[in-house]
């Protein structure tokens, strides 16, 4: 009994530290959809790409100030973007045209 309760805190301290400490957020790709809609980053923070789908994708923005492309991400790899201009920023997968998503970036 103890020693579960044991584990079980530091299981929450983990999860806690966990999220305190993320300074990057990260956009799964799982069954050619991205897992967020939109999200809000800080102007220079970064988004981690990472393709948990089966199949590749190719993130990429042709958003002022904010251009990236990826390339061809195969499954189970991840790439960090940073984000340098303040505004929106669409994001697409060049692959499947269906895959949108909005960054916006805030001062
Ligand atoms: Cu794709």
């Amino acid at each position: 009994m103890y020693r579960a309760r044991t584990i079980l805190a530091l299981a929450v301290l983990a999860g806690l530290s966990t999220g305190a400490l993320a300074a990057t957020q990260v956009i799964h790709q799982q069954g050619r959809v991205f897992s967020s809609e939109s999200v809000t980053v800080k102007k220079g923070d970064a988004l981690t790409f990472l393709n948990d789908d089966t199949i590749p994708h190719n993130i990429m923005s042709t958003s002022k100030g904010n251009e990236f492309n990826l390339g061809s991400q195969a499954p189970g790899s991840s790439t960090d973007v940073a984000f340098k201009e303040a505004g929106d920023v669409a994001v697409i997968c060049a692959i499947h045209p269906r895959m949108k998503m909005a960054v916006k970036v805030v001062d």
